[in-house]
């Protein structure tokens, strides 16, 4: 059912594809694009380019883990932050967005004003509803989006040959596209592990080596630090706030999640921390981890935190993995330091309350 489903599947992105010839596609990975969305939006990339397609990969937020950033140098893969002329002067046919739905970048809206039609979806995350009726669809329930490009190629939607060095960085972000997303491929489903096998013979083991041994930075060290200091536990749920985070900086905070989620008696750690945007605005960022198969972090987030005025959830996820993000609005902006302070501490409080309440463990 899976094979006849990937073929099928594979076969609309190809009809898709076929007859657009000289089109310019912009490739939306979310804000904080990370190691699943950069090989997808590199594979989509060269898929486009069989058809004659440019696509650009773009993205609004950073990209500041050590591994993403080692990923992008080493693959050398065209990823670049967007930038304000970008949907101006019909510059895209189109847009697609791969491991996300729209509901974790700030660009949907933008693409909106410029009219810019949606063309592909390719996730594995919940089902959000964000974008309007795009015209071709696949959203699989896999612990990989890289999974489900390694399927197409699979499927012959593009011949690899090892002796091209383009598809051998392709197969090589892919995996570490897959590692990265399943821990290490602990959470895989055999969907990810035969991804992974077709992967094999192309991708490079030294490239592969040294994008996964990259050593985490000073910043990063220090958030970790701050989340073990500030964290909060109950019944296995562990809390921490890290307090104001630089743009480039944001990453640490799953960084930091994935570390409390080793003590022993925690099941479920949320890290959060607000961040700056490069507009000056400020936005609370967490990130969520369990390893207990009966929390489902989409539903859970949601329920947590509900949804902004405009029926926007603030968080959702995957197995295992959520996110979270609340523009702080009116109350963004650099202030004194009393006031920095009593800010952060009424949000800390807040955030804390919430989860804690959700679990039946209010805090006294
Ligand atoms: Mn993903």
């Amino acid at each position: 059912m899976e094979e006849l489903d990937a073929k099928s599947k594979a076969a609309q992105l190809r009809a898709m594809l076929s007859g657009r010839e000289g089109e310019r596609h912009a490739v939306i990975l979310q804000d904080f694009p990370d190691p699943d969305a950069i090989s997808c939006g590199l594979a989509y990339h060269l898929l486009a380019e069989e058809h004659g397609v440019h696509a650009e990969l773009l993205y609004a937020g950073r990209i500041s883990h050590q591994e993403n950033i080692a990923l992008i140098n080493l693959l050398d893969i065209p990823v670049r932050e967007w930038s304000d002329e970008e949907f101006a002067k019909n510059r895209y046919h189109g847009s697609v967005f791969v491991d996300n739905q729209g509901s974790t970048s700030t660009l949907v809206e933008r693409l909106d004003a410029a009219k810019v039609p949606v063309l592909a979806v390719v996730d594995h995350h919940d089902l959000q509803n964000r974008l309007e009726a795009p015209l071709f669809t696949d959203i699989r329930d896999v612990g990989a989006c890289a999974s489900i490009f390694a399927h197409y190629l699979a499927e012959g939607l593009m011949t690899m040959r090892t002796s091209k060095p383009e598809h051998r960085r392709l197969a090589t972000a892919l995996m570490h596209g897959i590692i990265s997303e399943t821990g290490s491929m602990i959470r895989a489903q055999p969907f990810d592990f035969t991804a992974a096998a077709f992967l094999q013979p192309f991708y490079d083991i030294d490239l592969l080596m040294d994008i996964l041994h990259q050593r985490r930075n000073h910043k990063v060290m220090e958030v970790i630090r701050l989340a073990l200091a500030n964290r909060v536990v109950r019944a296995g749920l562990c809390l921490s706030g890290v307090g104001y985070l630089r743009g480039e900086d944001r990453d640490a905070i799953p960084q930091a999640a994935d570390f409390l989620l080793t003590e022993d008696t925690v099941h479920t750690a949320v890290v959060y921390g607000v961040v700056t945007l490069p507009d000056g605005g400020e936005c609370i960022h967490g990130s969520l981890r369990t390893s207990k198969n009966s929390l489902g972090p989409d539903a859970f987030l949601k329920d947590v935190l509900g949804r902004t005025e405009h029926g926007i959830f603030y968080g959702g996820g995957k197995a295992g993995a959520g996110g979270f993000e609340i523009p702080l609005g009116f109350l963004s902006g650099s202030d004194n330091e009393e006031l920095a302070q009593l800010k952060w501490n009424a949000f800390d409080a807040k955030i804390r309350r919430k989860f804690f309440k959700k679990i039946g463990m209010e805090e006294k």
